[in-house]
């Protein structure tokens, strides 16, 4: 029997007794534990009828069983489909109408009302909360900790995660096990992980980065990690002399360059720093390299490709790039209008191909059309130029995209939220520079005729709609949008406007 991505993390599996993480509350797991852990869950999602292919949804606080979760889903060839916990009801829905999943495993404080939600659909509702306790691992407990994997080709879903559209609905995007498998053997490879390695693990594991690009490398290069339920800067600071390599999003950087403690002494054993879901000031970069010593190695990627690019491991770390293609992954700077590849220098669209690249969006067979160049290449939406020496820089997006703090926030879904409140005529939602999350979102709103509505009554009306990280942290009201002759709003123009807003 095989399954490909379960097979990968297997080959070579470290000895049972191998630290796999070691929690903030001084739980330890080893490598036998979660082999024994994750085959109980894998019973209890059978015992709940999942048949491969089925879709297991997944709001949960972040915790060993909630990653062991994941590992469980793959072993019983379901689909895994994490989703951040900072969605509301009202956001959930839609994934769940949408992804159709066989069981929903959620916080106990919203089991109820979610299982009101999907009552229609038949889907089973399981919980588990931050400490690792709930209905699955109830069940869990009383199943064997042996387990056969179920067959899984490299061609078949391991998950799906849901990225917003810039045009309207949310796509998700199918991950196949090869995707994942080879991203991570690449990436074990380039950045020279092995079993000495002690990552410090403070993401969110309901994205790529902190449950791909993070735990798929630990898990094949049989390292361990510090594994952290929240990021909090003085205590990563605390625990960079027990770990080898740390990885997070641009803010995590700027976060700890305000911590005292961070010098070349305290970032002695540190062999890597990761960047990524963000670009990185090459202010910060720099800074870095002053307070520490170390140069942070830089990478770009995307929910549908995993990682791209990075920046080498030997050679130069060039600040404000994102490196170079990663071995097998075919990248482009095209024409956006046609794909036609541009010389050298040019600024163009990132397009690439590999076997990370995923094989479509969930049942939107047209909207994955329309992201593939006839010759398989995928439009990332990123603009890019690669540069006489080879390395890719990110120079802008073609895609109507805020990036927060690592997070991202499509303005058009905002702007339907705001612009279906009565008091509001219309509204532009625009990022801008921010010295904590790279970018901060604000909402340009005109008010209807006669209308009184203030921020905060905006801000309140959709509370409940949105999570709360994609919510304006300013609201500006104007008489008019600024629009060109063709009627479209200049969104250019107001962030002209308003780039100093949150200027520290
Ligand atoms: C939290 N808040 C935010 C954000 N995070 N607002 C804007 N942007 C954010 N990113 C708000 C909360 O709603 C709250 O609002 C207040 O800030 C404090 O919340 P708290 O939970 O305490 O925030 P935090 O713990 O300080 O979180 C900041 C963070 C976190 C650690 C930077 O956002 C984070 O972990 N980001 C990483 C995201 C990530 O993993 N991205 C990878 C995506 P209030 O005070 O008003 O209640 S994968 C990807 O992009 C691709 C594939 C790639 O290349 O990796
Ligand atoms: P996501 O939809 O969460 O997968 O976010 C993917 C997007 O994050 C990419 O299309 C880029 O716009 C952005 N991104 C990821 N890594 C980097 C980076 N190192 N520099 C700039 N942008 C990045």
């Amino acid at each position: 029997m095989s399954n490909h991505l379960f097979d990968a993390f297997r080959s070579p599996m470290p000895v049972p007794e191998r630290l796999l993480m070691e929690t903030d509350d001084g739980r330890s797991l080893s490598y036998g534990d979660m082999l024994a852990r994750s085959a109980q869950l894998a019973h209890a999602l059978l015992q709940l009828d999942v048949e491969p292919g089925d879709r297991v949804a997944v709001q949960v606080e972040k915790s060993p069983e909630a990653l062991l979760l994941y590992l469980a889903c793959v072993r019983a060839g379901a689909v895994f489909l994490p989703l951040n916990t900072a969605y509301t009801l009202t956001e959930l829905g839609y994934f769940f109408e949408d992804a159709a999943p066989r069981v929903i495993v959620c916080d106990p404080a919203r089991s109820v009302d979610i299982g009101r939600m999907v009552e229609p659909s038949g889907a089973v509702v399981v919980t588990l909360d931050r400490n690792g306790r709930g209905s699955l691992t109830d069940q869990a407990s009383r199943q064997s900790s042996e387990f056969h994997d179920v067959e899984r080709g490299a061609d078949d879903l391991a998950a799906i995660l849901y990225t917003s559209g810039t045009t309207g609905r949310s796509k998700g995007a199918m991950l196949s096990h090869e995707n994942l498998a080879s991203n991570a053997r690449v990436l074990v490879d380039q950045w020279r992980f092995t079993p000495s390695d002690m990552l410090i693990h403070a993401l969110p594991i309901f994205h790529t980065h902190g449950l791909f690009v993070a735990t798929n490398i630990i898990l094949m290069a049989g390292a361990s990690m510090l594994f952290e339920q929240k990021f909090d800067p003085a205590r990563i600071v605390s625990l960079l002399p027990r770990a080898t390599a740390l990885m997070g999003v641009p803010t995590f950087y700027t976060r700890l360059l305000q911590q005292e403690g961070l010098d070349r002494e305290a970032t002695k054993n540190i062999r890597l720093f990761v960047s990524g879901s963000a670009p990185l000031l090459a202010e910060t970069h720099k800074a870095w390299r002053e307070r520490t010593g170390h140069a942070i190695l830089e990478r770009y990627g995307m929910t549908e490709t995993n990682m791209n690019t990075s920046n080498p491991y030997d050679d130069e770390r060039r600040a404000g790039t994102v490196g170079f293609p990663l071995p097998g992954v075919s990248l482009r700077i095209a024409d956006p209008d046609n794909g036609k590849p541009l010389v050298q220098g040019e600024v163009g669209m990132i397009e690439v191909k590999g076997p990370n690249v995923f094989s479509g969006y969930w049942r939107m067979p047209e909207k994955t059309k329309a992201e593939f160049r006839a010759d398989g290449f995928f439009i990332s939406g990123d603009l890019g130029m690669m540069d006489a020496d080879g390395y890719v820089h990110i120079v802008g997006r073609g895609k109507d995209l805020i990036i927060s703090g690592g997070y991202n926030i499509y303005p058009r879904e905002l702007e339907s939220e705001i612009d279906a409140l009565a008091g509001v005529l219309e509204s532009a939602v625009i990022g801008v520079a921010h010295p904590d999350f790279g970018e901060g979102v604000i909402a340009v709103v005109v008010r209807a005729p006669g209308a009184q509505i203030t921020g905060a009554e905006i801000l309140g009306a959709i509370a409940e709609r949105v999570a709360k990280y994609k919510h304006p942290k300013r609201v500006i009201f104007v008489d008019e949008l600024p629009r060109n002759t063709m009627g479209k709003v200049q969104k250019n123009l107001l962030r002209d406007a308003y780039k100093d807003l949150y200027a520290s």
